[in-house]
């Protein structure tokens, strides 16, 4: 009896137990992007987590870089070390603890969305899941449930952009070129569809008139034929704007992104739209969703596991899209792979996966990982994990190192896009609607 206590207790000390968390702020280049609220800043921002087992093994996390994230991550660290990392509930727990400051129950999810903790908790999760993929010789997706379906389907992402930053960023200009007409976002969208080959295609928009943005659209349309279509301004229009555009979009869109900037004036919108809605600003949160519901304000969901709460919560998202009726597409933001792989991996698995999904990849020239970008390989604008347990990516030290190095000096710790328009407007203003 003493014997096989013994072995019971010799089997659970052989469990991996996490020994250090590390995060690293980063900044890498990114190009002069419009969008409503301005132009994107020379470096974008992000934060790299490590979380190293007493056996050596390292999971890997990415996720924002701002002060407000750094600071949540910093609080949540240290009180994970110790943790088994097949324990995601403990996880919870803990970051809980440490962001909200008060001991994990099961709380309700609050009305007004809980952003910034869930995101905390979502940054560390990924790596968890990506030791647990190390320790099970498993890919991530297998630990997620298993794939149903091969590879991901990620849509071109458009924006309208300057040639090159107002500020000498120490680096050479972009080779996208200026796109601010018409013709310039065709070529625009003719590089990114025989580069990767995209089957649909997003508009960043509100940026100028919405007149001349639909324009774009047609244009667009007709050089691609046949290609799905949608345009997000971010909120930049308001209600009374977007009921006069909406018969322009009839037989162009496959959804129409966030026209206006809050739930009820999506629920507004919602009364009179020919067209899906989606959104990745006003539900946001889990807290959200019943009042989304209610409104029957949004028809199409873009989640995104970096603050829906990880790729677990993105997977729950999904199911509530089943039981609401609500479409599942992705959103995304300026990342590098850590990220793709991990967008990649849940989208693998999730059913009601219905829309290509967004990613900013093809904006970006740099990387974290080791090999690179070479580890994404678009086939016809699909993406299929990097082979391998866990996320199937490896942290590049020399590339990390280069990345800090550039957070330190860049002097950016938010993202401020009015800011850097107000260098080349000086009288910029964000307010929205703009339209
Ligand atoms: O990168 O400028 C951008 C986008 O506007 C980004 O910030 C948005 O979060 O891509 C996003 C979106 O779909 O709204
Ligand atoms: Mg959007």
């Amino acid at each position: 009896m003493k014997r096989s206590i013994a072995g019971a207790a010799a089997t659970v000390s052989r469990r991996p137990r996490i020994a250090d968390v590390r995060v690293t702020p980063i900044a890498f280049r990114d190009p002069p992007l419009l969008n409503v609220v301005g132009v994107h800043e020379p470096w974008a921002l992000r934060s790299i987590i490590e979380v190293e087992t007493d056996d050596g093994r390292i999971g890997l996390g990415e996720s924002y870089g701002d002060l407000e994230t750094l600071g949540n991550l910093a609080r949540a660290q240290k009180q994970l070390v110790g943790l088994d990392p097949f324990d995601l509930n403990g996880l919870t727990a803990k970051v809980y603890e440490a962001v909200a400051g008060q001991p994990f129950a099961g709380q309700t999810f609050p009305p007004a969305g809980d952003k910034a903790l869930a995101s905390a908790i979502a940054a560390f999760e990924v790596a968890f899941l990506d030791l647990q993929g190390q320790i099970a010789d498993r890919p991530l997706y297998e630990i997620l449930g298993g794939a149903v379906r091969e590879r991901v389907a990620y849509s071109a992402y458009l924006f309208y952009k300057f040639k090159q930053h107002k500020d000498d960023p120490g680096y050479p200009p972009d080779d996208w070129g200026e796109a601010l007409t018409h013709a310039q976002m065709v070529d625009q969208t003719r590089r990114m569809v025989e580069e990767y080959g995209f089957g649909s295609i997003k508009l960043k928009a509100g940026v100028f008139e919405p007149d001349f943005e639909i324009d774009t659209l047609r244009a667009i349309a007709k050089a691609f034929p046949g290609y799905p279509l949608r345009i997000d301004p971010n909120g930049g229009w308001s209600v009374e704007t977007t009921r006069r555009l909406m018969p322009k979009f009839e037989g162009l869109l496959e959804y129409l992104e966030d026209p206006v900037n809050s739930l009820d004036e999506a629920g507004e919108v919602a009364k009179f739209s020919t067209l899906p809605l989606a959104t990745n600003m006003v539900t946001v949160a889990f807290g959200h969703i019943p009042k989304t519901v209610r409104l029957n304000a949004m028809q199409v969901i873009l989640t995104d596991h970096h603050y829906w709460g990880g790729l677990r919560a993105t997977q729950t998202l999904a199911h509530y899209g089943r039981t609401f009726g609500l479409g599942i597409s992705m959103h995304s933001n300026s990342h590098l792979g850590i990220s793709l792989a991990a967008m990649t991996h849940v989208g693998l698995t999730i059913p009601n996966l219905a829309y290509a999904c967004d990613t900013h990849y093809p904006w970006q020239v740099e990387e974290v990982v080791e090999g690179g970008r070479a580890n994404f390989r678009f086939e016809k604008g699909a993406l299929a994990p990097p082979p391998g347990p866990g996320l199937g990516v490896r942290l590049d030290r020399a590339a990390l190192a280069t990345l800090h190095k550039q957070y330190v000096d860049c002097g950016i710790r938010k993202r401020d896009d009015a800011k850097e328009m107000r260098k080349y407007r000086p009288d910029w203003k964000s307010d929205r609607p703009r339209f």
